[in-house]
């Protein structure tokens, strides 16, 4: 069978303010599966970036009296360096200001165009600068007083301009038919409110400005820069290369972006790769928001948390475990700095740190570190191996394959505890004294889970994973599922290879002083 690569994006994030733990967390979701996939042995590619264009970066820009390409340039280099203090690992950092994508994006208005897809028209409507969205006037909803809020509940104002039109009715059916497609809208709770948005009829689509110019300019049209959103959709074809041969990345194979702009992947998106004869993306994951102690945060509240701060805090790994393992992805999700420090120490730190942690340290002690013998398996052994084998085989895989991210936590937290049960009837310590033959058998039985747990695992918690798996001695070349399950034990020990002084994977947590009053 031929290998199929994997292309996945996150949302590119507007760099109008320095990110917040809902950026992290989706670009820790991101990273997470694209890591898993890499780990089953597929080509992956991931990109992340920064979307730069359009009113709300033009008026911020303005209101700190500064060139929105200049609030843009810092503000993106946040974002970026968010990605790289949480160890994600993307293959390219997009942003939408970069010359190659105004290339794409025009060549993309170009292929509308050609389809006859666009015309000339007036706007008369309302648009919400915070969403960078039009309304229809039944969207709306009541603000306090007179005011009518967007359905986000963000301000709308009335918009007239002249304005290019994209031809969004013409695609009705085709993207009702892709909406009821299983797996293309995930998850599924999602696709009901869309069903019904094309349901209720689809009107055309305004695709540029000219009150602004702060944007990709249209071809061939003087004074119109494109609606942002058509820019920025483009950006998942541009890191491909597009207009140039795009490989065989595209379509791709999961946009992931949170539930408020599930309308454009799902709708818009579809309608502007279809009108460009393009292949639509195969899958489509609205994620869940994250609170701050079930609050949105916000400035006025005055609980607005860095991820930076508080990844340096916590530790970045006990901060992408207690993501994934707290939230059904999918489903909102709250933080605090006490709920993860009870995860990191709980799970992390007593269930698989202190796991690896007595079983090396005992090695080092009574074995010289010298990696055990093995004189036969009894049926605990078998049965240990046997529930690990299929925890990282079925389990883990399954769930995230799925996207299930926190069953995919919580099948490894269960082997772990299965490999707990079994250091604690076997009682190693024990039989140092009666059995030392026994006890080098059940310490080479928990070497071999521990490593096989550590490569499970390290999607989630990939540095922690990574240094465990170098004491252990692992080849780089064997910390995929199916090189772990391979036998490189006997050639391990064979080798001489030695534990010396393992130290601690995880230390304990303490809440910040201010966060334990
Ligand atoms: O929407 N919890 O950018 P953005 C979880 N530029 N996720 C959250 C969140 C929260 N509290 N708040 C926001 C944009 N997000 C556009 C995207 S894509 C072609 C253009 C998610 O900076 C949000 O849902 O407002 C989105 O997926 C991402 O963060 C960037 O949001």
């Amino acid at each position: 069978m031929a290998e199929t690569p994997f292309y996945i994006t996150t949302a590119i994030s507007y760099p109008n303010g320095r990110p917040h733990i809902g950026h992290a967390y989706e670009a820790i979701a991101a990273d997470v599966i694209a890591r898993f996939q890499r780990l089953m042995g597929r080509r992956v590619r991931f990109q992340t970036g920064t979307d730069e264009h359009g009113l709300k970066m033009a008026r911020k820009a303005e209101e700190q009296g500064r060139t929105p390409a200049d609030l843009a340039d810092e503000m993106s280099g946040y974002f970026r360096s968010m990605c790289d203090a949480l160890n994600v690992s993307y293959d390219r950092f997009i942003r939408t200001s970069e010359p190659d994508h105004h290339r794409a994006s025009q060549a993309i208005w170009q292929a509308m165009e050609a389809s006859g897809d666009l015309y000339l028209d007036r706007y008369e409507g309302w648009y919400s600068v915070r969403d960078e969205a039009y309304y229809d006037a039944s969207e709306l909803v009541a603000g306090e007083g007179v005011e009518k809020l967007s359905p986000q509940g963000t301000p709308v104002e009335w918009t007239v301009e002249e304005s290019w039109f994209f031809r969004l009715s013409k695609y009705q059916d085709q993207l009702l038919e892709l909406l009821k497609t299983p797996g293309f809208l995930e998850p599924a709770s999602r696709r009901n409110e869309m069903i019904a948005f094309v349901e209720q009829g689809l009107r055309d689509l305004s695709v540029s400005r000219t009150s602004f110019d702060w944007g990709v300019k249209v071809p061939g049209s003087d004074g119109h820069v494109m609606y942002v959103w058509v820019d920025a959709l483009t950006n998942y074809l541009t890191g491909l290369g597009y207009p140039d041969d795009m490989g065989d990345m595209w379509p791709a194979s999961l946009h992931l972006i949170g539930k408020d702009i599930v309308r454009f992947h799902t709708i818009y998106w579809p309608a502007f790769l279809m009108s460009a004869n393009l292949p639509v993306p195969q899958k489509v994951f609205g994620h869940g928001f994250l609170l701050n102690r079930g609050q949105k945060e916000s400035k006025s509240l005055g609980n607005v948390t860095d991820p930076v701060e508080l990844a340096e805090t916590f530790g970045v790994d006990a901060l992408r475990y207690f993501l994934m393992r707290e939230v059904a992805f999918g489903q909102d999700g709250s933080y605090s700095p006490e709920a993860i420090v009870q995860r990191a120490n709980g799970e992390l730190g007593n269930a698989f740190g202190n796991l690896a942690q007595r079983t090396l340290g005992f090695i080092a002690k009574n074995l010289d570190g010298y990696l055990p013998a093995i004189r036969g398996h009894t049926d605990a052994d078998n049965a240990l191996f046997a529930a690990v084998d299929r925890a990282i085989t079925v389990d883990i895989p399954e769930a995230f394959e799925s996207l299930a991210l926190q069953q995919a936590a919580e099948a490894w937290l269960q082997a772990v505890f299965a490999c707990n049960a079994y250091i604690d009837s076997e009682a190693p310590w024990t039989l140092r004294k009666t059995d030392p033959e026994r006890m080098e058998t059940v310490l080479a039985t928990l070497y071999i889970c521990i490593a096989q747990l550590a490569v499970a695992i390290s999607p989630v918690i990939p540095a922690s994973s990574a240094k465990l798996l170098d004491t252990l001695g692992i080849p780089e070349d064997l910390r995929t599922i199916q090189g772990i399950r391979s036998h490189w034990y006997s050639p391990l020990a064979e080798n001489d290879h030695r534990i010396i002084a393992p130290a601690p994977l995880f230390p304990r947590l303490e809440l910040p002083l201010d966060e334990a009053e």
